[in-house]
């Protein structure tokens, strides 16, 4: 089965709720990041938790290994159950992520390659496989990898093998959901869904992926 991950990058906490509550049935996830934790607060855990779903805190966190500590800490501590982190940083950065996501009992995953046109800038040439063979060195518990490029999640796949394939790009950027669910083990989805009429239906249509 192929987890569907619904990215809530909605800034209206009222808002964002009521999505997740409608989306809430056909989901196996729900990754909150900087666009609806800025204006919502932490708390925003306190009103997701009741759906029952694991929460992904996606803060691309990227700095020494002592401040990610600190904001792993931070986010574990407010009830998140997993974090996405950059790997560039280094094994020692990344190793701390995944260190306080273990010790909570939770889960970090490394960011190897990213969906968007302008990663090719940096992510070619050897990086993104050195990220994912980073992510197994520091025993993460999985990598983000892009639906937009297929052939690429085949590539990183080789890397981490039975570990964790999250991968965004599907819909508003461009990337196949059947395509990419073959391949990995969660597809997460935004602005498909969320900036849908009714983003409900929309995640149900989406859940196909889940049988
Ligand atoms: P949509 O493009 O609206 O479906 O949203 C995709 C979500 O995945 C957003 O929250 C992005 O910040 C996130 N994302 C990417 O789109 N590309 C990446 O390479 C990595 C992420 C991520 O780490 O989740």
């Amino acid at each position: 089965m192929t987890e569907l991950i619904l990215s809530l990058d909605v800034p209206d906490r009222k808002r964002a709720v009521g999505i997740a509550e409608s989306c809430a049935p056909f989901i196996d996830a729900i990754k909150v990041g900087y666009p609806l934790v800025l204006p919502a607060g932490l708390a925003i855990v306190e009103d997701l938790a009741a759906l029952g779903l694991p929460l992904i805190a996606d803060f691309k966190v990227a700095d020494i290994p002592n401040t990610n500590r600190l904001i792993c800490e931070a986010v574990f501590s407010a009830g998140f159950d997993a974090v996405i982190a950059h790997g560039f940083v280094g094994a020692d950065a990344a190793r701390a992520c995944v260190e306080v996501a273990h010790n909570h009992d939770g889960a970090a995953y490394i960011v190897a390659e990213m969906s968007h046109p302008g990663a090719a800038e940096f992510f070619h040439g050897g990086v993104a496989e050195r990220l994912a063979a980073l992510a197994v060195a520091c025993r993460a518990d999985g990598i983000i990898a892009p639906a937009t490029r297929p052939d690429r999640i085949s590539r990183l796949r080789e890397i981490v093998g039975e570990k964790t394939i999250y991968s965004p790009g599907v819909g508003a950027q461009g990337g196949d959901l059947d395509t990419v669910a073959r391949l990995v083990d969660g597809v997460i989805v935004g602005r498909s869904i969320y900036e849908a009429e009714n983003p409900g239906a929309e995640a149900e249509r989406f859940s196909r992926i889940r049988r």
